[in-house]
């Protein structure tokens, strides 16, 4: 008992000394961050105030796009067109393509690094992409549950759909910071659920009795939509789908992040890698 308390104490002790070694760094690094175009200035402002900010490939004109894109597509029509598994949950097909240059490329432009700089206010780590498609399903299981990502106290994911997503393929849905957050009652009614879940993610039935489903925001959008996210800071989700939907997720924390343990699946064994893919 005594022993546990102490353990308890301890840990407090060092969440505390890790939270003043973060605001210390944040205020040290202030004046570093890299300088970003005009345009770009909207992307890290969104993120700040909304969480979200949805934009397109041909907006973004990054030049490595049509290489991504190309890689993209072939590999995509490797992957299983239909999920057969007789499971009630049909689980995501996710592929590591991290070591492939036609995808880290991309995701280590500097601009997008600038961009996730400003926003995340100290030395930023790529950690990798996943290529991620997903199928239909009735219940909401995993990432269709609503749910905060922990891997940092701020994380980007930049999220590229390859597929036209409408209404019935799933979209990404979020609620905006201002509705979640620390000065709003929501956000420790929201905290104590997602802690009674084990922090697994909960339901649209829970999420509704305190957010009303009109404030929640759906991004669908063409092939090439492009969402930036804070997945630690904005509640979000994928809804449930009737069909397939396509996407890239490239991931961002800190450098070093707050847990690295839980960022190694973007680059390690976690997922196959691409190698199993036929190339068209
Ligand atoms: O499937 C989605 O749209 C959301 C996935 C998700 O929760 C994430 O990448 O953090
Ligand atoms: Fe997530």
């Amino acid at each position: 008992m005594i022993s546990n308390i102490g353990n308890q104490i301890k840990s407090k002790v060092s969440d505390l000394k890790s939270e003043f070694i973060y605001r210390t760094e944040l205020i040290k690094y202030a004046g570093k961050v890299p300088v970003i175009e005009e345009r770009d200035r909207k992307i890290v402002d969104a993120l700040k105030t909304e969480g979200v900010y949805v934009t397109s490939l041909e907006e973004l004109d990054i030049s490595s796009t049509f290489t991504l894109l190309k890689a993209a597509s072939n590999y995509l029509s490797g992957m299983l067109s239909v999920n057969r598994s007789d499971r009630t949950e049909k689980l995501p097909q996710i592929y590591t393509m991290t070591d492939l240059p036609e995808f880290s490329q991309w995701g280590k432009e500097k601009r997008l690094l600038s961009i996730i700089e400003n926003y995340i206010g100290l030395p930023v780590a790529f950690h990798g992409v996943h290529l991620r498609k997903d199928f239909p399903n009735e219940n909401q299981f995993g990432t269709l549950l609503w749910h905060k990502d922990s891997e940092d106290r701020r994380i980007v994911k930049v999220i590229v759909y390859l597929s036209d997503v409408e209404e019935h393929h799933g979209p990404f849905e979020y609620i905006p910071l201002s509705l979640t957050s620390a000065r709003n009652l929501n956000y420790s009614r929201i905290y104590y659920k997602l802690w009674q879940s084990n922090y697994v993610g909960i339901n649209d039935e829970q999420v509704q009795e305190i957010i009303p489903k009109k404030y929640w925001k759906s991004c669908p959008g063409p092939a090439g939509t492009v969402i930036f996210v804070d997945t630690r800071c904005t509640l979000h989700h994928g809804t449930l789908r009737t069909q397939d939907r396509s996407a890239l997720f490239f991931v961002y924390t800190a450098n070093p992040p707050q847990r690295p343990e839980l960022c190694t699946q973007y680059w390690d064994d976690t997922f196959p890698k691409p190698e199993v893919l036929c190339k068209a």
